[in-house]
Formats: C-alpha cells, sequence, structure tokens
C-alpha cells in the first residue's frame, strides 16, 4: 500500500503551494491519497510564506472517485471528509485545477475547493448512480447549490459526464485554460485570487440557486413521473431525488444528514454491491488470459458485410458510425437496394431527434458501398457474414469467401447458434475464422458475443475483441455450442416457460413475473414482438405447442396483430381468449389439471435452470468467467443491472438455496434438464459462482 507522500507532492513555488496527486490509474481516493491531501492541505496552511493552494493530479486523470475497491471494508482513517474539510476550512484559497474526469468523490473535493480551473477537455460528474449510490461526500447538497436543482437532478439521475464549456456555463468551473496549461493557469488563477483579495467561496454557504424550487415538491414528483419507466426498479435515482430535496428544503448539515443516512442504505444493500460488481465486470469482460494485451492486431480499415437484411444493414451502421467504409453484398438488387434504404430511414429518423446532423447522415451512408458480387471484398480487412441460418449454405459462402478474401483477412460469421468450428472447416485458413454475433436492432444492442472456435488464433480474437470496443459494443468471448452463452441460457428458460405452459400458467402470468423482477419483458412478450414464425414452417408444424397452434392461425405475434397476446393498432398488448384456450387444451391432453402457479414457483423455475446452465456453461469453459456470461445477459437480454446478472443472483439468494429448489422441481424439470455437478459442488462447499477461477 501506498504511503501518503508517495501519492502526494507538496511544491511552494514563490507564494503558491501546489499539491500533486499520483496515485495511478484514475487518482482514486484510497486511504493514502486521502492522507495525502489532508497533510499536504495542513503543510501549505501551516507555511507562512504560502498564500494559496492548487489541487492537480498527475497521469490521466483528476480525482475519478472514491476508490471502489474500499467499499463494503471497515473504513480506514482519515475520511473523505476529514480532506475535504481541510479543504473548505483553508484560510488560504484552494483552486482545483481539472483534467480528464473529475468524477463522483473527485468532483466532491473540487466543490468544496474554492474555486475550480478546467481544461477544455475535461469532464464533471457525479455518476454513483450507475454504481448504485448517491454522492457521499456533500456532493448532493453542494452541487445544487452551484447548479440548481434542476440540473442537479439531471446529473446526477443520469451519471453523465458533462465536458468543461457548460461546466462553465453552469457554474461548476470558473475558469477553462488552454490545454496543456492547466499548471501555469491554476498557479495564476491563485495569485489573482490573492491579488484580488476575492473571498474564499464556499459552495455549501450559496442559496440563491435554491430558492426557485424550495417548498415545491410538484417539481419533484413531475421529474420522478417524467423519468418512471428509466428508473424502473432501481433505488438509487430515487434516492439521489431524495437528497436534492433535502438540499433544496434544510440547512445544510441537516441536509447532510439526509444525505449521510441514504448513502449508508444504499451501499449496504444489494442493488449497489449488485452494480458495484458489474462496474468491475465491464472492465474483466476484455481480459483474455491466454491473449496477452500486446498481441497483434489486424488493422481493420474497410468491412465486408454478407447480407442487407436487418441484420446485415444494422452491423454495418456499426461500422459506418465510426468513419471505417462497408461493402455490403446481397444476392439481388431489390434486397440491396431494400436494405440501403432501409439504413438511410434510420440514419434520418435519428437525424429527426436531433441526434445527428443531415450532414452526418450523408457521410455515413457515403461509407456505405452496395454490391453483388462477393469478389468486391477481396480488399477487405474483415468480412463479417450474416446469411440465413443454414449450416450448408454458411460453408458455401465461406468456401467461396477462402478464394476471395485478401491473405490476413479476418472472417468473421453474425451465427448465432451454429458450430463455428464446422463453419472453419469450409476455409484453408480455419485460424482466420470467429464468431462475431450481434443482438438485433444490430446498431443499437451493446452486446457482442465473440465467439472462439478450435482454430482462431489469438490475433484474430484479439482484433474482433478490439472492434468490437471500437464501435462501442461490449465484447464477451464464448466458446463454441449450440446458442453460446446467451442463447443457451434463454433456451434452458424459455424449456421452463414452455412447461409451466403445459401445466396450466398463462403467457401473461408468466411475463408478469419477469417483468416485475425487473427484465423489460417476459419470454411470450418477447416471442410475439421478434415473431412466433421464426424457425417455423407449415410444412414442418404439427401443432405439437402453443406457439406452432397459434403459427397455423396466423397468430404469429405482434406483426400480425396476435400472437400469444391480442394487440391494438398501437400495439398494445392484452391478454387473449383464444391463447388461453389454446393453453387450457394443451393443458387438459397432457392430463394435467389446472393449478395456480405461483409467482414464486414461475420465477424459480425461469430464473434458477438459467443459474444452472450458467454453471453448466462455466464448467464446460465456454465461458472464462461468471460475470461474463452476466455481462451477455445483462447487454443482450436486458437482465436488470441492479440484480447484477443471473450468476451474481445467484450467489445472491445462495447457491444452497438454488440447488434445493431445483432438487424439488426436479420431476418438473423436463428431460433436457441437468443439474450441473459444479453447481452442486459450490453449494455444498458454501462457494460462489464469482469466485470459480
Ligand atoms: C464515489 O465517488 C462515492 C463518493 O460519492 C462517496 C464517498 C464517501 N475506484 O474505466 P477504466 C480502475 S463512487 C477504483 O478502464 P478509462 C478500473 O477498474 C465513485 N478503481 O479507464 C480499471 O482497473 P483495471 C464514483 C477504479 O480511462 C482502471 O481503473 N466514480 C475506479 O476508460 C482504469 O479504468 C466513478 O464511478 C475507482 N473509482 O475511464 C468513476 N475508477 O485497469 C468510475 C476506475 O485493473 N471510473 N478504476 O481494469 C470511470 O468511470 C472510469 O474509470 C474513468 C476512466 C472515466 C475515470
Amino acid at each position: 500500500m501506498a504511503a501518503a507522500e508517495a501519492v502526494a507532492d507538496l511544491k511552494v513555488e514563490g507564494d503558491v503551494a501546489i499539491l500533486t496527486l499520483n496515485s495511478p490509474p484514475v487518482n482514486a481516493l484510497s486511504q493514502p491519497v486521502r492522507a495525502g491531501i489532508l497533510e499536504g492541505v495542513r503543510a501549505a496552511v501551516a507555511n507562512p510564506a504560502v498564500k494559496s493552494v492548487v489541487l492537480i493530479c498527475e497521469g490521466r486523470t483528476f480525482i475519478a472517485g472514491a476508490d471502489i475497491t474500499e467499499f463494503g471494508k471497515p473504513p480506514r482513517e482519515p475520511g473523505l471528509k476529514e480532506a475535504q474539510d481541510a479543504i473548505e476550512n483553508s484560510p488560504k484559497p484552494v483552486v482545483a485545477a481539472i483534467h480528464g474526469t473529475a468524477l463522483g468523490g473527485g468532483l466532491e473535493v473540487a466543490l468544496c475547493c474554492h474555486y475550480r480551473v478546467a481544461v477544455p477537455s475535461a469532464k464533471c460528474g457525479l455518476p454513483e448512480v450507475n454504481l448504485g449510490l448517491l454522492p457521499g461526500a456533500g456532493g448532493t447538497q453542494r452541487l445544487p447549490r452551484i447548479v440548481g436543482a434542476a440540473k442537479a437532478l439531471e446529473m446526477m439521475t443520469s451519471g453523465q459526464h458533462v465536458g468543461a464549456a457548460q461546466c462553465l456555463e453552469m457554474g461548476l468551473v470558473d475558469e477553462i485554460v488552454p490545454e496543456g496549461e492547466l499548471r501555469a493557469g491554476a498557479i495564476a488563477l491563485a495569485r489573482r485570487i490573492v491579488a484580488e483579495n476575492r473571498p474564499l467561496k464556499k459552495v455549501r454557504e450559496s442559496d440563491e440557486k435554491m430558492i426557485a424550487a424550495r417548498g415545491k415538491p410538484e417539481i419533484f414528483a413531475e421529474f420522478r413521473k417524467a423519468n418512471a419507466r428509466k428508473f424502473r426498479g432501481f433505488l438509487a435515482p430515487e434516492y439521489n431525488i431524495r437528497c436534492v430535496e433535502a438540499a433544496v428544503n434544510l440547512p445544510f448539515d441537516e441536509g447532510m444528514k439526509v444525505e449521510r443516512q441514504l448513502f449508508m442504505e444504499l451501499m449496504s444493500g444489494t442493488q449497489s454491491a449488485a452494480q458495484r460488481y458489474v462496474f468491475f465486470a465491464e472492465r474483466q469482460v476484455w481480459k483474455i488470459p491466454d491473449v496477452p494485451e500486446d498481441t497483434p492486431l489486424v488493422p481493420v480499415r474497410k468491412v465486408g458485410m454478407i447480407g442487407a437484411g436487418t441484420m446485415g444493414g444494422g452491423i454495418a451502421m456499426n461500422f459506418a458510425n465510426v468513419g471505417i467504409p462497408v461493402t455490403l453484398v446481397e444476392t439481388r438488387q431489390d434486397a440491396l437496394d431494400r436494405g440501403l434504404s432501409v439504413i438511410r430511414r434510420n440514419y434520418e429518423t435519428t437525424a429527426k431527434r436531433g441526434r445527428l446532423t443531415m450532414a452526418d447522415v450523408d457521410k455515413r451512408m457515403s461509407l456505405l458501398t452496395g454490391s453483388l458480387s462477393l469478389e468486391s471484398l477481396a480488399d477487405c480487412d474483415l468480412i463479417i457474414e450474416a446469411v440465413f441460418e443454414n449450416m450448408a449454405l454458411k460453408k458455401e459462402v465461406f468456401a467461396k469467401l477462402d478464394k476471395i478474401a485478401k491473405p490476413g483477412a479476418v472472417l468473421a460469421t453474425n451465427t448465432s447458434a451454429l458450430d463455428v468450428n464446422e463453419i472453419a472447416t469450409a476455409v484453408s485458413r480455419p485460424e482466420a475464422v470467429v464468431g462475431m454475433h450481434f443482438f438485433s436492432p444490430a446498431n443499437v444492442m451493446r452486446l457482442l458475443e465473440v465467439v472462439r472456435g478450435e482454430k482462431t488464433s489469438k490475433s484474430v480474437l484479439a482484433t474482433a475483441m478490439q472492434i468490437g470496443k471500437k464501435i462501442g459494443k461490449i465484447g464477451a468471448v464464448s466458446g463454441v455450442c449450440p446458442g453460446f452463452i446467451g442463447n443457451r441460457i434463454l433456451r434452458a428458460r424459455s424449456l421452463q416457460a414452455q412447461a409451466m405452459l403445459n401445466e396450466g400458467a398463462m403467457p401473461w402470468d408468466i411475463d408478469k413475473v419477469l417483468y416485475d423482477f425487473g427484465l423489460p419483458m417476459g419470454p411470450f412478450a418477447m416471442s410475439d414482438l421478434a415473431g412466433l414464425d421464426i424457425g417455423w414452417s407449415r410444412e414442418t408444424s404439427r401443432g405439437a405447442t402453443v406457439r406452432e397452434v397459434l403459427c397455423e392461425m396466423d397468430r404469429r405475434g405482434q406483426k400480425t396483430g396476435g400472437g400469444f397476446y391480442d394487440y391494438d393498432e398501437q400495439r398494445n398488448a392484452r391478454p387473449s381468449p383464444v391463447t388461453e384456450k389454446i393453453v387450457r387444451e394443451f393443458a387438459a391432453r397432457a392430463g394435467n389439471a389446472p393449478r395456480e402457479i405461483s409467482e414464486q414457483e414461475i420465477l424459480e423455475r425461469c430464473v434458477y435452470p438459467m443459474i444452472n446452465e450458467g454453471a453448466r456453461i462455466l464448467e464446460e469453459k465456454i465461458a472464462l468467467r461468471a460475470s461474463d456470461i452476466d455481462i451477455v445477459w445483462i447487454n443482450g437480454y436486458g437482465w436488470p443491472v441492479y440484480r447484477g446478472g443471473p450468476m451474481f443472483y445467484g450467489d445472491t439468494v445462495g447457491l444452497a438455496h438454488v440447488v434445493e429448489r431445483l432438487n424439488a422441481y426436479a420431476p418438473k424439470l423436463g428431460p433436457e434438464f441437468v443439474l450441473s455437478p459444479l453447481l452442486q459442488r459450490l453449494a455444498a462447499e458454501g462457494k460462489r459462482l464469482q469466485d470459480v477461477k
């Protein structure tokens, strides 16, 4: 553990003391940093030659917040408050010099300084909400005092990082100095403050920005209402709002008490534990133990896309968005024209919402070239195939590509379930083949499953991950198995949802339980949205499942006005008497007397088999770690982040409990269900999935 003097350096230049923090990677407020600030400020105050103090950071950023790795551990002195008080109560002006990001506790430290100066690229924010928390070092009481209640609510509940120019406008920083001149600019400001005898501005003492919202609960009620959908299920946004209400209506010290109490409550709860776990999981997911960080990458300057349908078009947009040209290949001119015009329409819709200019739309469209021949992909560095999910067809395409693609090109398949190893047998260079499984809509969904075949080279794997990062995805490595990580777990859930239908549960009962759990929708609403006829054909349909019967009746989901649910013109769903009758018939035919299936049983039978399947995926080494599985389900399937993913959830409820319940349901779980030996072992040993190395 670094000592305070190793991370904080105090130098006196003339009459200005410069306290420089240097605690890589992000100058988080670990114990030595807190001690360094406290000791540094005290020494500066005690030095009669010093008239003002500058607080500045080395490295890539100003303080990026509290040290998250310390959370949940016993507190170590000095506390952050002590360091902040030393700054705020200093009789000599303290100037915060901000570059990179002043986030969370970092901004809260800066808010205790009397003045703040930043470079144009700097950003400020209170992102605690994304960790299931609220700013717990006075930020909830100080930020509204500077920017007013409305902006504070926005910043604190979104966690957004606000650019320096906007910070200047809001009064969050006092001055902007040119890039590269932060130190000199901050010293100059400190000297000016002294020379002009400017006051020691204490944010806690200002009040005028709060008056407008004081005694007006309707402002907060409206804010809650407007964001109800976004905040659904989360505790932290509501607690942040309550703190701003306290800031507006109570004296500073009283508001601080509210902040402290609500902060401690969130910090000790499971939501924040889950969100902190996800924070580290999102960073961990990029690390592949046997692929070193300096693995040579294939430079991707041009992309080829085979298939310009919904999937291919969506994938192509990702690359155009970051300036990489894409050649899209289709078999027919009309399909190509349709694909390109759908892309244009998507961009134009974004432009209409003000999130792109028409010039941007034209620029992105100019990066997309249509073609009817695979030969036009000869100069592409990465080629992604998104044709129909049919092994023979995919192998045919890859065999052709093998003859066309330049040496060193990455050959990717967007298959969602097929065997990537078998696809790779179609080429003479299987090391170039990798799965890049995008999720629909591919230009929106954040998840990218990168499927590592037996022969995929490290360089190709690293390239697929890196390009995924470049286009704003979160990449998770999966080994080869049917459905990979995400869809394999989805299948485990679907089997149980289907089984419960046959026992007489209604689709909307099952969906409601999963929606209330925090998922965006349940399995039947999802089927209706995607189309019940995916993978269905009239020729092979035997009326063997509720879905097959619905498809045979041309109830194929939202697009036909009915599926499991009935839909009105605005696509609002309501329970369908037609479906209800079919479900009852199936249950009767299966010899199941109608029974009320409890919400608890629905939840456990949907979710615990997912945890079990995740454990199997882990023991088969299809996933590198439990947290990667959680990343897949959070980013590809809308698993609520405040529950940390199915694996984290299993750890939270306890694996022994999960195994006990799965054993209790065993007779109903069906022939495909296999209890994971790993899960059983961990349960018996009192261990967690997230500890499996
Ligand atoms: C808080 O402040 C609470 C207070 O209100 C109350 C206190 C009483 N702690 O993201 P990167 C690690 S809550 C510990 O890849 P970038 C990170 O894990 C905090 N570690 O870099 C990674 O480690 P590794 C509020 C941290 O350049 C490495 O640093 N603040 C912390 O893409 C590099 O991170 C936040 O929520 C931390 N606070 O992005 C800000 N932050 O290399 C959280 C990072 O071993 N941080 N690490 O994988 C960020 O948003 C980004 O890290 C940042 C840099 C934008 C700063």
